[in-house]
């Protein structure tokens, strides 16, 4: 690290995610910076470099990354982007925590993995913001101590109010239900083998640009079940709820606490609008441990094999939309040591 106890960020890429970490990195996390931006839209980049001191905004990506103080990278450009971005991080072996996915595809996330090996030691992170969520890392602590016995089932529930315009039927794997084949492959300690996509009738929200809501099933190495109800049209909020059935009982998070309301004949809660406030505080929590761990000498987290057991799970899980309900198996390569835990 050049500069003094204080570890020196390039955020790449400043949308709605980069920008929002250009924030928390500039006003919440401790023992960071951002030192340089890059986008390649100029007005954008300038526009969130401006309010924070000792920023520079770049459009040239190269000239980012070497940018003076920059110590470690934060990628927050679309997936699409991320092969040939992390390709060059590793090349200056530069620490990243990667938004997720790490690529888009699973031959492209091997080209990584292999860099990462022939790196010799672990440098990304990818940033499955859920592992930070206090209600998710309960549910792991639970899990992990057998607290109800071993889990059979989980039932997930994943609801945006509306998506983005440009938004894809192969997001609603790629995109959304991507959180929940990390939380379940992280949750069980288990591979997913199987896929299976079942569409009701789409919600006249949804019709005419994609079958929207599905149900998405997974079967585990442990003979474990998982279902996924993804929705981005549900219109009324932003929720996601996980529920483990164990042994001898079952935990549940998602459901929002909170504020109780009672007005116009109606009583209950609040639903946030979005995930940039739902996980608000998870995304706080894993941007300081990456910083922590990184200021120490350390890399920890979702590690690149995962983005790539991701990424294989993802394109099973495309593959199972056009099926008709018939299970598409997940097919893995051997985990390589340096991604090996024991
Ligand atoms: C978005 O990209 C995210 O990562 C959100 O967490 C997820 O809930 C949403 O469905 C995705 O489109």
């Amino acid at each position: 690290m050049t500069t003094k106890d204080t570890l020196g960020v390039a955020v790449i890429g400043t949308g709605r995610m980069g920008a929002d970490h250009v924030r928390r990195l500039d006003t919440v996390i401790s023992g960071a910076r951002p030192v340089a931006v890059f986008d390649a839209f100029p007005g954008r980049t300038e526009e969130v470099a401006a309010g924070v001191d000792g920023c520079t905004a770049y459009t040239d990506f190269s000239a980012a990354l070497s940018a003076p103080d920059v110590d470690a990278v934060l990628l927050a450009t679309p997936g699409k982007a991320h092969k040939e971005q992390l390709l060059s991080i590793l090349e200056r072996d530069l620490p990243v925590l990667c938004e997720k996915p790490l690529t888009p595809d699973s031959d492209s996330a091997l080209e990584v993995l292999k860099a990462e090996q022939e790196l010799g030691r672990r440098r990304i992170t990818v940033g499955f913001m859920r592992r930070y969520d206090a209600e998710y890392m309960r549910l792991k602590a639970l899990l992990d101590h057998h607290e109800l016995g071993r889990p059979l089932v989980m039932h997930c529930q994943h609801r945006n109010p509306q998506p983005p315009p440009d938004f894809t039927e192969q997001m609603l794997i790629n995109d959304s239900v991507v959180h929940e084949i990390d939380t379940t492959r992280w949750l069980l300690g288990q591979e997913i083998t199987s896929v299976r996509v079942l569409r009701p009738a789409p919600s006249a929200a949804a019709s005419g640009r994609m079958r929207d809501p599905q149900i998405v099933l997974f079967e585990t190495s442990r003979q474990a079940i998982v279902d996924v109800e993804i929705f981005v049209h549900c219109g009324f909020g932003y929720q996601v709820r996980c529920e483990a059935v164990c042994e001898r009982g079952t935990a549940r998070v998602g459901d929002g606490g909170g504020i109780y309301l009672q007005g116009e004949g109606r009583w209950g809660g609040e639903i946030t609008p979005s995930f940039i406030e739902r996980f608000g505080a998870a995304y706080d929590r894993e941007v300081q441990q990456w910083v922590d761990v990184t200021r120490a000498g350390r890399t920890e987290g979702a590690s690149a094999w995962d983005g790539y057991a991701t990424a294989a799970v993802c394109e099973a899980g495309v593959r199972a939309q056009d099926a008709d309900g018939d299970r598409i198996s997940v097919e893995l390569i051997e985990r390589p040591t340096l991604y090996r835990e024991d």
